[in-house]
């Protein structure tokens, strides 16, 4: 029984070792472009049995996990066998990032035996930019009076709830990253008539780092363009719900903002992806027009259309590029919310692909990486010239057209 519970023992921690290693790979993802977070020098000692074979490229694959630079490796034989184990001594000197010393040490001790530490930073991390500040949260607890008995508001819950609310509002004060960020890369990476209506809604819409813009005035800045209007929705819509209100010229928009310990990506559209994202280009009148026409085709279509015209949504609306004065820029809406995939679209990593929609509706894709494919389009004119050929040869028992003086959908039966 000891030996099979020691198995199961040994297959947990195997489990949350690999658990530890896949949140490591994907923060260490999620931070490309945080400056160095500080480096220290790690002198490492251990012993493994010969006994178990595996011990030694798993006991390495952890510091190929966190990154360490290898300045030194030895090894010995064991010097004075306080048992009759067989085995090496290891001596390793190693540069790792400060913050993953202590997850570091902890893989190393689920393999190795004997673990001996010493640390020497080499540099801490420091801010660099107003930003960064965001980062120098950690409190000096000794005075809180949740905790300190000591403290003269020990007694007194009121006291200690008005101090817990007045804390929380302080922890979630945090520059408009995401904002700042991708504004910068705006210039080079996106399509000029996003660039247009980027500047006007900084101007009369409250497009700013430090304020996020009421929806009514969205809604009213692009209804006066091209009659698109936003409508609040509480998340992710049905394909066929969501296609539908675009023949309306409606764009269903959430309200909420991602988690503020993920800025830089959300798993769900949100605020920062409609308003950076889809807004600026809902105001261009033949962009509209292209999203609208999606909207009209999706009504009352079958399953399998609905699925090819989510699926040309995607590599357009979501993630289109499109050529302009011989380059290629981005106007899709999950290119222009996530710095991230924003440059790689327009690296030379991904494979681009001339824009036809009898091919991107076909296309697979999956939204849990960056694109390994996106098609350009000559310009929108021409995506929508070709998309209207597209929509042709879907087989409909009726047609349909909106009459744009009652908003609504004329349905004509095909004889
Ligand atoms: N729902 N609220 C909301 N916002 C979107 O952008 C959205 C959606 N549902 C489906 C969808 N987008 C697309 O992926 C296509 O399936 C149409
Ligand atoms: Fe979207």
């Amino acid at each position: 029984l000891g030996r099979r519970q020691s198995l199961i023992e040994d297959a947990r921690k195997e489990r949350e070792a690999a658990a530890a290693a896949a949140e490591a790979a994907e923060a260490t993802e999620q931070i490309v472009f945080e400056e160095d977070d500080g480096k220290a020098l790690l002198n490492v000692f251990f012993f493994l049995r010969s006994s178990k074979t595996p011990a030694l490229s798993r006991t390495l694959k952890v510091f190929e996990t966190f990154e360490a630079h290898i300045h030194h490796l030895e090894t010995r034989p064991r010097r004075k066998p306080k048992d009759s184990l067989e085995g090496l001594e290891y001596f390793v000197r190693c540069e790792v990032h400060l913050s993953d010393v202590s997850t570091l040490i902890s893989s190393i001790k689920r393999n190795a035996e004997d673990v001996k530490t010493t640390k020497e930073v080499k540099f801490h991390w420091f801010p660099k930019k107003i930003a960064d500040l965001d980062k120098c949260h950690h409190l000096v607890t000794k005075f809180d009076p949740d905790l300190d008995q000591d403290h003269p508001g020990y007694t007194d819950p009121a006291y200690r709830q008005r101090r817990r609310m007045i804390g929380d509002i302080a922890f979630r004060y945090r520059q408009r990253e995401v904002y700042s960020t991708l504004r910068d890369l705006y210039t080079t990476h996106a399509c000029i008539e996003y660039l247009e209506a980027f500047r006007l809604l900084e101007r009369h819409c409250g497009y700013s780092p430090d304020n996020i813009p009421q929806l009514e005035d969205v809604s009213n800045f692009i209804k006066e363009r091209t009659g698109f209007i936003l409508r609040p929705v509480a998340g992710l819509l049905s394909a066929r719900d969501f296609l539908a209100s675009l023949a309306f010229r409606v764009f269903q928009c959430t309200q909420y903002i991602r988690h503020a310990s993920s800025p830089m990506h959300s798993p769900e559209p949100d605020c920062v992806h409609e308003l950076l994202g889809h807004v600026p280009m809902l105001a261009d009148r033949t962009f509209a027009q292209f999203s609208q026409n999606l909207g009209l085709a999706s009504l009352g279509a079958s399953e399998e259309d609905i699925e090819k015209l989510s699926t040309l949504y995607w590599f357009t609306v979501e993630y289109g590029l499109c050529k302009q004065n011989g380059e290629v820029k981005a106007y899709g809406a999950g290119l222009l919310s996530s710095y991230g995939e924003l440059v790689h679209s327009l690296s030379d990593e991904p494979e681009t692909r001339e824009f036809h929609p009898e091919a991107a509706a076909l296309q697979p894709y999956q939204d849990q990486t960056y694109q390994p494919v996106y098609f350009v389009s000559e310009s929108f004119s021409d995506a929508k010239e070709k998309f209207r050929g597209y929509m042709a040869g879907i087989k409909r028992p009726f047609s349909v057209r909106f009459d744009p003086y009652t908003s609504s959908i004329e349905v004509l039966d095909n004889p």
